[in-house]
């Protein structure tokens, strides 16, 4: 780049930065905790409730000898080093300040950007924000008028527009089964978003080879669900997870949408009562605009509501219901062979990795999250979980140049579980 180049970046970061107090992470650190027996993945339990100001990320596997990444401020380090230290929990320094690695990956983002000429998006230049991503969604119809349609079905918090986008085969048939994705339930979770924006093209720009998947089905695809916290995470602070709604402490903003959907909403062991948590429930079920918008799109299609994919990151998983128990829905069986459709597909397109199964066993307890909710309200046939593959430094962050590689490799497992659903499914259910 040119020093003049480099000049005009640095002042567009700097203006950015005074706009929006962005948060630099500065001096953050972030920590490999290693627990090797059910005692220390309890303690690790134990911790993520009681420490608000370490970030735990990521879903956490079960199984001991899994590692656990975990960021934390400065002023909190000496308080992990010692407890792990006392409590014989292994522990391994990653990283020892997030600052330069976040602007090294914001600078790539903005960089990327200046090539393109929005409202046209291309998935695989660069991250969006919600406002490109609703322009592209608004730019569809009148690029295929026959088989795009887009409707706003609420606002956020924030009162920014959340849209629908339903793609057909533009047959005009007005009663097919539903395909109903989402992404960006998690703000922070990056690839969710680019992910769903994939798929779109998939399903519009190469409409010729993938024609089989919109013969007997409509697809319903909400690309961002979070809309506030998701700017927030490209205006303020990249690692934020929920909403954005201040709560009962004036100290601590959001809650966990994905805690806050009302089947079996509520339980401690799953979602938090304590605002400052990353698994904050909420006041009540429902009290979030965005889970409200969300749960009227999942109970439009009534028994048309087919699969209910929701797009997160990461760890690359299927996640079945239930979160909230750990007994078995009664049709897990069929919703394991789509699962395992996704997962083979996977393993021979790439050889990546997929582990699946009830999120309770596979994950851990989760009350409240809208995967129950689609299976145990909704009438979804079949509702799930994606994690999607971790990227970057954290998990949540993979360079622009990853996006491809993800994308296209889950894309390979998403069609395949769309086959599996049409084939076992049909037209009528
Ligand atoms: O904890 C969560 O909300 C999800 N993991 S994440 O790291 N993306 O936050 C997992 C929820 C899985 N729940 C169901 N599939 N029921
Ligand atoms: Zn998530």
């Amino acid at each position: 780049m040119t020093l003049i180049g480099t000049a005009i970046l640095l002042l567009l970061l700097l203006q950015t930065a005074v706009l929006y107090a962005w948060q630099d992470y500065k001096d953050y650190h972030v920590y490999e905790l290693t627990p090797r027996d059910a005692s220390e993945q309890s303690l690790l339990r134990q911790l993520a409730r009681e420490q608000p100001q370490w970030d735990f990320l990521g879903p956490r596997r079960r199984q001991n000898d899994s590692t656990v990444r975990v960021m934390v401020p400065h002023e909190e380090v000496a308080s992990l080093v010692s407890l792990s230290d006392s409590q014989g929990l292994e522990h391994r320094l990653l990283i020892d300040d997030l600052a330069p690695l976040v602007q090294a990956q914001r600078a790539e983002n903005l960089r990327q950007k200046q090539r393109l000429q929005l409202p046209h998006i291309d998935v695989l230049a660069a991250f969006y924000t919600h406002a490109e991503i609703n322009a592209y969604l608004d730019s569809l119809p009148e690029r295929y008028p026959r088989r795009a349609q887009v409707k706003q079905f609420g606002w956020s918090y924030e009162r920014r527009p959340l849209k629908v986008l339903t793609i057909s085969n533009g047959d005009g048939r007005r009663d097919k089964p539903v395909i109903l994705i989402d992404g960006t339930v998690h703000a922070r979770e990056w690839i969710s978003p680019s992910m769903a924006l994939y798929i779109i093209q998939q399903l519009l720009e190469h409409f010729e080879e993938n024609q089989e998947l919109l013969q007997d089905y409509d697809w319903v695809i909400v690309p961002v669900v979070n809309a506030d916290g998701y700017e927030h995470t490209h205006s303020e602070s990249r690692y934020w997870r929920k909403t954005r709604k201040p709560t009962t402490d004036p100290e601590c903003v959001g809650t966990d949408i994905n805690r806050n959907f009302g089947y079996e909403w509520g339980h401690d062991e799953g979602s938090s009562s304590l605002p400052c948590e990353d698994i904050y429930r909420g006041e009540r079920p429902f009290d979030q605009p965005e889970s409200q918008v969300l749960r009227d799109i999942l109970l439009t299609y009534g028994q048309r509501l087919t699969w209910y994919l929701s797009l997160h990151s990461y760890g690359n998983y299927f996640l079945l219901p239930w979160g909230y128990t750990n007994s078995l829905p009664n049709n897990y069986e069929d919703m394991m062979a789509v699962a395992d459709a996704g997962a083979m597909a996977i393993v021979h397109a790439t050889n990546g990795i997929y582990s699946y199964g009830s999120t309770y066993y596979v994950l851990y307890p989760t009350s409240g999250d809208t995967a129950d909710y689609a299976l145990g309200v909704a009438n979804a046939t079949v509702a799930m979980t994606m994690e999607l593959p971790a990227g970057g430094f954290l998990g949540f962050d993979p360079w622009v140049s990853h996006i491809e590689g993800i994308v296209s490799e889950s894309w390979v497992g998403v069609r395949a579980m769309a086959v599996e659903v049409i084939r076992r499914y049909g037209i009528h259910r």
